[in-house]
């Protein structure tokens, strides 16, 4: 059942473009990591949760010069727009980047120096496509019908100009060598494949810089150039942690246990990304982790692609009877996305889809288990848990076991970051307890006397399947888990460690005492109706 021992966990989301506001599609990979950044807080890991903005790319730049603003004054209205979405979804990081900082800026330098002390920068020229929306080069062969592939609604730009190159092609043993040494460095498995056939068809350098930008970093020694905005934008991972300013928060934290990315952005996390690293003589990350792609309807959720669902809105049609997305709303949206999609796999959205499932396991399975049990002991025993026999039969036995296997299996998913799977076994947990409930019928033996040992044994293992559930879905409903520590007068699970518990002590059985008070509070997930928006 354990965790094993508490040790450092860094991880990240990709930094996003301003120029864009956040949707599903960012917000589901930002709410990944933050479920998984609460599940290690509750673990007692030393946890480190980072996100932020690219600011310098040419969308950006574009973009703030349609608006008729400088591009500073710009990112300076966009960041704080993206910071303000994540703190009122309950996004949890712990640190935000933005590449316009100095500590970013500073540390960028620091990289390309040591690469070019490693002699892996060369001078050359660039002669080709440009997709802006990648913000990266293509080869005339990998062109559909003249337009990139992820973009196909927006022109190829041609580029030629004189450019710093990093030298990729030296890379491509040393990689594969990687990989194929540590299974877990590409996730999942067919992401890994596809990095692999990649690095075999053979691998460019790349251009590390732009003449023709101007915003951006400038290159070290020669100011006619920019960094190239991804040179720039991975290095967030080592500047964000003291990388050229902090060498021991550096130390401390490098190198990531994951980067949370989404598939469009693979080859610069699992090719160049390393081989950057590599280059200076830095550590790689533990894990690039790759999920699919969310649709709506079937469409792309992309302003460019015609559909644009703020996670806002989502988290406001979870919401009964409000434009404002509650605590509910805000658990529901990050519950029903990772329960959903197998973490991984593409998958597609609707909200009738989701309210089905709203209605199934959160009103019904999850939030009826919760009313029903705490109703009942505050209608049968005041509110007061009652001393179970000292004798364990072996209906209570089967539950003890269930829990710990439940409980086994879900770390297990955690640790490979299959969300779908671990909230698999919590409503295992979660179905055995109503069924326990149901089964036991406390209402039969309240009415007869003799069978109060009976009714104060179902009323003490209700309540604490319910315990201990609290803390297994509060990396999911970190807003209903908070709730129902309270109505069950427990630490709360952000207070675990503060309050001198470990993990394994809030999950082991028998954390309730005889004589412990808990009490009636609001309904967890009030029903939905079907929803009247449709996007
Ligand atoms: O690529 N489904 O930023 P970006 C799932 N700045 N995830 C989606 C998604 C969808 N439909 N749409 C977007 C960039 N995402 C760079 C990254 S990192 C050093 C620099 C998520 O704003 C997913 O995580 O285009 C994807 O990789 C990311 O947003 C792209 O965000
Ligand atoms: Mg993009």
């Amino acid at each position: 059942v354990s965790p094993g021992t508490p040790s450092k966990y860094y991880l990240t989301t990709p930094i996003y473009y301003v120029n864009d506001r956040p949707h599903i599609g960012h917000y589901y990979t930002t709410v990944a990591a933050d479920v998984l950044a609460r599940y290690h807080r509750l673990r007692g890991d030393d946890t480190f949760f980072l996100t932020g903005t690219d600011e310098h790319s040419l969308n950006v730049d574009r973009k703030a010069r349609e608006e008729g603003v400088t591009t500073r004054e710009f990112v300076d209205k966009m960041a704080p727009q993206w910071q303000e979405t994540w703190a009122k979804l309950d996004i949890s990081n712990d640190d935000f980047i933005r590449t316009t900082e100095e500590r970013h800026k500073a540390g960028v330098l620091e990289l390309v120096r040591r690469v070019r002390d490693a002699g892996d920068i060369f001078e050359g020229t660039y002669e080709g496509p440009y997709c802006v929306s990648c913000e990266r080069f293509y080869l005339e062969k990998d062109l559909v019908d003249g337009r990139c592939p992820l973009h196909p609604s927006r022109e190829i730009e041609r580029v030629e100009e004189r450019n710093f190159f990093f030298r990729l092609s030296a890379f491509g043993p040393r990689l594969r060598e990687h990989i194929k040494a540590h299974p877990e460095f590409v996730q999942p498995e067919e992401r890994r494949n596809e990095v692999l056939a990649t690095i075999e068809s053979g691998l460019e350098d790349f251009s590390i810089s732009r003449e023709s930008v101007k915003w951006g970093i400038p290159f070290p020694d020669d100011p006619t150039q920019v960094i190239y905005v991804w040179f720039d934008a991975l290095t967030n991972y080592l500047t964000a942690v003291g990388y050229g300013t902090d060498e021991e928060r550096f130390r401390h934290y490098w190198p990531a246990n994951v980067h949370l990315i989404g598939k469009d952005i693979l080859r610069f996390h699992a090719i160049y990304w390393p081989a950057m690293l590599l280059s200076a003589g830095l550590p790689l990350p533990k894990t690039v982790f790759a999920h699919g792609f969310l649709y709506f309807k079937g469409r792309k959720l992309s302003k460019s692609e015609g559909v644009m669902l703020s996670p806002f809105d989502l988290a406001a049609q979870l919401t009964p009877g409000s434009d404002e997305p509650s605590a509910s709303g805000r658990d529901a949206a990050r519950y029903l996305l990772l329960r959903h999609v197998p973490f991984g796999r593409d998958g597609d959205i609707t909200y009738e889809a989701l309210v089905d499932r709203y209605n199934a396991d959160l009103a019904n399975d999850f939030g009826n288990l919760a009313s029903r049990t705490l109703k009942i002991l505050k209608q049968y025993t005041d509110g007061v848990v009652p001393q179970p026999p000292a004798e364990v039969e072996a209906r209570t036995e089967a539950l003890h076991a269930l829990v710990a296997e439940a409980t086994t299996a879900f770390h297990a998913a955690m640790d490979d970051l299959d969300f779908s799977g671990a909230l698999e076994q919590v409503w295992r947990l979660v179905g055995r307890a109503n069924g326990y409930i149901e089964e036991s019928r406390p209402w039969d033996l309240r009415k007869d006397p003799s069978r109060e040992i009976a009714l104060n044994l179902v009323l003490y293992n209700a309540a604490e399947m319910l315990r201990i559930l609290t803390y297994l879905v509060s990396p999911f409903l970190p807003g209903a888990a908070d709730e129902l520590a309270k109505q069950l007068r427990v630490p709360r699970p952000m207070s675990v460690h503060k309050d001198g518990y470990t993990l394994d002590d809030v999950l082991s059985w028998g954390g309730l005492a005889a004589g412990h008070m808990t009490e009636v509070g609001p309904v967890l997930f009030p029903r939905l109706d079907k929803p009247v928006l449709t996007a």
